[in-house]
């Protein structure tokens, strides 16, 4: 992969391998301007939410964003949602592949994860700032047997190769577009993410708990109704739901 040419208002800076792109823009978190992003070849720690690991070998795309939104702080987790749908756009349009999203912030293609995102927030001396991190599996061509159930990458599931330049741009034009819309309108992306999303009406865990999905709120939460007949909004970080992998 190389560098992703597009025209934008703030830097994009282009690494073969960084640990995280979050954690590199989080290095750089007191002096960044507000939209700098990174793209990188390859992590050799690349992260999930609660500490989990994402695996990112070269063939995928790796990039973060860093964004200085003047906006409530409740409200930045639904850039979470915002970043799915960029995604789903930009696989669209140059791959030509329609995928969906697993709420809370996995993108899939065929039922397969293609894609994770991890929304971070810093708060160190400088001004409050946001990292937007999204990895995506574009033509990565194996993965460790426990993730063979869950992940695909877009090349495996449409069986064509993908244009890992083109898309990065893509991701980033779509994304600078709907965050400029979201900082006035935080339920801007709302219909679309309901569409796109896999889960309603579905069977779900979240650790020993079962039961339905049955929408997405105005918030973005999720509300679910368990088994016992009680309902709750589910919010973003704090749960994994299981139970829709495999599905198309
Ligand atoms: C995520 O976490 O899916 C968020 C991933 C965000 C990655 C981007 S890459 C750019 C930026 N820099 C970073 O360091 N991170 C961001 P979570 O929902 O917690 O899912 C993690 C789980 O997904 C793992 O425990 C595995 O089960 C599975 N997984 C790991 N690597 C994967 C991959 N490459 N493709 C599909 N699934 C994967």
């Amino acid at each position: 992969m190389s560098a992703p040419y597009i025209e934008r208002r703030a830097p994009v800076l282009y690494e073969e391998c960084v640990d995280s792109t979050n954690l590199f823009l989080r290095r750089m978190a007191d002096s960044a301007a507000d939209g700098t992003a990174v793209v990188a070849a390859s992590q050799s720690a690349g992260r999930g939410r609660l500490g989990r690991t994402f695996l990112s070998p070269e063939g995928g795309i790796y990039l973060s964003v860093l964004l200085r939104p003047d906006v409530e702080p409740s409200r930045l987790p639904t850039l979470t949602p915002v970043a799915a749908v960029a995604v789903c756009r930009a696989v669209e349009s140059v791959c030509g592949a329609r995928c969906k999203i697993k709420w809370p912030n996995d993108v899939l293609l065929g039922g397969r994860k293609i894609c994770g995102i991890l929304v971070e927030s810093v708060l160190g001396d400088g001004s409050p700032c946001v990292i937007v991190g999204i990895g995506i599996n574009g033509n990565t061509s194996s993965f460790p047997e426990e993730l063979l159930p869950i992940a695909g990458s877009i090349a495996s599931v449409t069986g064509e190769r993908c244009d890992l330049q083109a898309l990065s741009a893509a991701l980033l034009q779509e994304l600078d577009a709907l965050y400029a819309v979201w900082l006035s309108d935080g339920s801007a992306v709302l219909e679309e993410y309901r569409r796109l999303c896999i889960n309603i009406g579905r069977e779900v865990s979240v650790g020993e708990r079962r039961g339905q999905t049955l929408a997405v709120g105005d918030d973005y939460s999720l509300l679910v109704r368990w088994s016992d007949g009680s309902e709750e909004s589910l919010c973003f970080g704090e749960v994994s739901v299981r139970g829709v992998y495999g599905s198309k």
